[in-house]
């Protein structure tokens, strides 16, 4: 909706106090045909207001949209750095994009940015990534860890075990990973991981690691192309679940496992990452940027890289890849 259609239906819902507002009264007022209210008003309902429509009164705004407050974040919050410094936005590009700004400003190791809506989220590969308003969790977490290159994908698959335990301490629902970098819920993706970094020479300067979880979308808020392959953790569960609790949960989770990452290497991790991992012992197709790979999913080593065994007995060692099992 237009911006400045926006605000004017929401200062006229606000003008009307709790009253409802006809349909025809709204179109007057925006100089609009009937349907494009009732769009509109759909549009308010995607975003987290709540509307009671009654025939031959109108609307009305039953309840706002939740947006994350900081006091909420900061309740009960038992981390020593992460989340310890937090950019809340309302709508940007890419919360990436802040997060790579504010490294080069020295922000401090933990400092996350988190926006409520992005208007081009991007996945891996500059693939897109849906994040409406008000209904995920869209935000860029930024670590410093004092390792070589090759080891920072070892940080995605960290991230993913401490996204996994949040979920399933918040909600009793048990995700499953999907190498490198999707979460899934009964085969269907509820969160996705992108990692990027600031290298000089071999040492790498910061990760940021971006996650993106689909909260308290219902089926109809997602674009038709990620219906059957899209889920939020309101579909699985079938209640609204807080944001607040699972961001807090993923900052405690990261945070533990980093330090034991820091002090024993990347080890525990595995063990753990295995332990929820979907595709091994599978057969499994991992699409590269240039080939196909078709066996079976031995395992990760000790660095993080995917090995698969072709039918020859071959084994191949897949750095980046989408996999389907
Ligand atoms: C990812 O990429 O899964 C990484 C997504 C990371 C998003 C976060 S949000 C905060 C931070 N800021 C950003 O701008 N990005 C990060 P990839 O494996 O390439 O998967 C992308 C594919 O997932 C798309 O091509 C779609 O098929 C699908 N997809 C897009 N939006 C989705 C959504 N909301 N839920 C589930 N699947 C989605």
């Amino acid at each position: 909706m237009q911006s400045q259609l926006r605000k004017e239906l929401l200062d006229a819902f606000t003008t009307a106090g709790g009253s409802y507002l006809s349909g025809q009264h709204i179109a007057e007022l925006l100089g609009c045909s009937r349907t494009a209210v009732w769009k509109h008003i759909e549009e308010l309902r995607k975003e987290g207001f709540e509307l009671e429509a009654v025939r031959r009164k109108g609307y009305r705004i039953v309840k706002t949209p939740e947006k994350i407050t900081a006091d909420e974040l900061r309740l009960g919050l038992k981390t020593k750095f992460i989340g310890k410094n937090v950019h809340y936005e309302d709508s940007v590009e890419s919360t990436q994009k802040i997060a790579h700004r504010l490294t080069y400003e020295d922000a401090p190791e933990g400092t996350v940015v988190i926006a409520e809506e992005q208007l081009s989220g991007r996945g891996r590969m500059n693939r897109k990534w849906h994040s409406p308003k008000y209904t995920g969790i869209w935000m860029s977490i930024i670590l410093r860890p004092s390792i070589p290159l090759p080891k920072a994908p070892q940080l995605t698959l960290l991230a993913a075990v401490a996204i996994v335990q949040a979920i399933e301490d918040l909600t009793g629902v048990l995700p499953e990973i999907k190498w490198p970098n999707d979460i899934l819920i009964n085969g269907k993706k509820v969160t996705g991981i992108l990692t990027e970094l600031e290298a000089e020479a071999d040492r790498i300067n910061s990760i940021i690691i971006g996650i993106g979880m689909n909260v308290n979308q219902i089926k109809e808020d997602f674009p038709p192309e990620l219906q059957n392959i899209a889920t939020s953790l309101l579909i699985e569960k079938g209640e609204k679940i807080s944001r607040a609790d699972i961001i807090k949960g993923i900052f405690m989770n990261l945070e533990k496992l980093y330090l034991l990452y820091l002090e024993e290497g990347f080890l525990p991790i595995k063990l753990l990452w295995e332990s929820y991992a979907i595709s091994i012992g599978r057969q499994v197709t991992a699409r590269t940027l240039t080939h196909s790979i078709v066996g079976k999913a031995q395992g990760i080593t000790d660095d993080g890289v995917l090995m698969i065994e072709d039918e020859q007995g071959k084994i191949h060692h897949v750095y980046s890849a989408d996999i389907e099992v």
